[in-house]
């Protein structure tokens, strides 16, 4: 009879295999990914497409359409050659950028064009600031995930905008669920704007302090802050930030105010609000997370108003979707689309500079929130660029 030996470093490297879990927003599957399977506990692991599976919240998963079904409809290529933090540049704006997240980082491939800062001068990490990643427990701050984006942008001269501050979203629950006082939560943001801010000061060039503030409707989103703090709480915030980074540009940023409406009412009213009371605030993102041939015509009309208050503006997320499978027609429209917004920045000097919510389709946040809807990006998930990007080359002029 035979005896199998196991060496004990080689049983240890098993059980850690197997127990090891990915945490909150972590990969956790995908060709090639070696890497643990399963989540930690209160998330699930959500196929974005054959390559990318990341751990997310069990509240916000969703039934997907893998992106993998997607591919871009044969015979729509990209021609143009330019890049597009050049184009900007030569527009004289301050850059063109992207998302970018963390899992995605050990993609060699990916890096490699995420890297060329002639075409992304510019980039936000799309989760690794947030508050849930920043200060898991109350006091308790961790950076190193928002660190390694920081580096790698400054590694490749990209300047960098910082998402976020104070949102309703992503919070630890020790946030949301928490009851605190009014004077409570106010040291709670205060620390946790001016940390976050102050652990990056003269690196960031303009950050998303207040997230997301109004519901659809125009009134105010409920949360924890709006609802101890009420609208006190962006002030809280945007003077924290300043004391942190004075140099920093500070923003509101908000989606479904690209169009007239209660919404983006209320946000203007806001800003006066907040100017006539000297309150610091820079700039105003419009989050621009659009659908194929739904790209708002008031757009450029929205950017200068917003603009007419005294604040700089940016296209901070943009994104377009369409329903799978893509077509020729749909991404020819596509193109149309994604000129159209960058020309409306383009035309309105006080907009600086327009950030992609990622640049390829294997990474977008799209497929896992819209079941059915994808290919938003300028790059499909193989990294062939689509005829899109020849519309936001088309859109800075070239
Ligand atoms: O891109 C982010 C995605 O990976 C997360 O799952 C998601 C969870 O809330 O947040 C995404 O980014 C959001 C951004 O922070 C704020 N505007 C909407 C973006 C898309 O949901």
């Amino acid at each position: 009879m035979t005896k199998t030996t196991v060496s004990f470093a080689a049983l240890a490297a098993l059980i850690s295999v197997v127990s090891a879990q990915s945490p909150v927003w972590g990969q956790c599957g995908g060709v090639g990914w070696t890497g643990p399977t399963t989540c930690t506990a209160g998330n699930v692991c959500q196929e974005y497409s054959q390559y990318y599976s990341q751990c997310i919240p069990s509240g916000q998963a969703t039934s997907v359409t893998s992106a993998s079904q997607t591919s871009s409809a044969s015979g729509s290529a990209s021609t143009s050659t330019a890049k597009l933090h050049q184009l900007a540049v030569s527009k004289g704006k301050l850059y063109f950028g992207t998302a970018t997240d963390n899992p995605e980082l050990t993609d060699t491939a990916y890096d490699a064009i995420l890297d060329d800062g002639t075409m992304f001068g510019q980039i936000t990490p799309g989760n690794s600031m947030k508050w849930d990643a920043t200060e898991p427990q109350q006091g308790v701050f961790s950076w190193t995930g928002a660190d390694q984006i920081v580096n790698l942008a400054k590694g490749n001269g990209q300047i960098l905008r910082g998402h976020n501050c104070v949102w309703y979203n992503q919070l630890p629950s020790w946030v949301s669920s928490g009851s605190f006082t009014a004077a409570q939560l106010t040291s709670i943001i205060q620390n946790h704007c001016s940390t976050l801010v102050g652990h990056y000061k003269g690196q960031i060039y303009s950050w998303d302090v207040v997230n997301e503030p109004f519901n659809d409707d125009g009134t105010w989103r409920s949360d924890v802050f709006y609802n101890t703090l009420g609208t006190s709480y962006v002030q809280i915030a945007l003077e924290a930030a300043r004391s942190a980074d004075p140099d920093a540009k500070l923003y509101i940023n908000e989606y479904n105010i690209e169009y007239a409406g209660a919404k983006a009412t209320s946000l203007l009213n806001l800003v006066e609000s907040l100017k006539a009371a000297s309150v610091p605030l820079d700039g105003i993102g419009f989050q621009s997370h659009f659908i194929v041939g739904e790209v708002p015509t008031g757009l450029q009309t929205q950017l200068s108003t917003f603009a007419a208050q005294g604040v700089e503006v940016a296209i901070t997320e943009l994104d377009i979707r369409m329903t799978l499978p893509s077509t020729p027609a749909l991404l020819a429209q596509q193109k149309t689309d994604y000129t159209n917004v960058i020309k409306a920045c383009a035309f309105v000097e006080a907009c600086v500079g327009m950030t992609i919510w990622d640049w390829t389709d294997k990474y977008s946040w799209v497929p896992s929130t819209f079941s059915g809807q994808g290919a938003a990006c300028p790059w499909d998930e193989n990294f062939v660029r689509k005829p899109a990007y020849d519309g936001i080359a088309i859109g800075l002029g070239n």
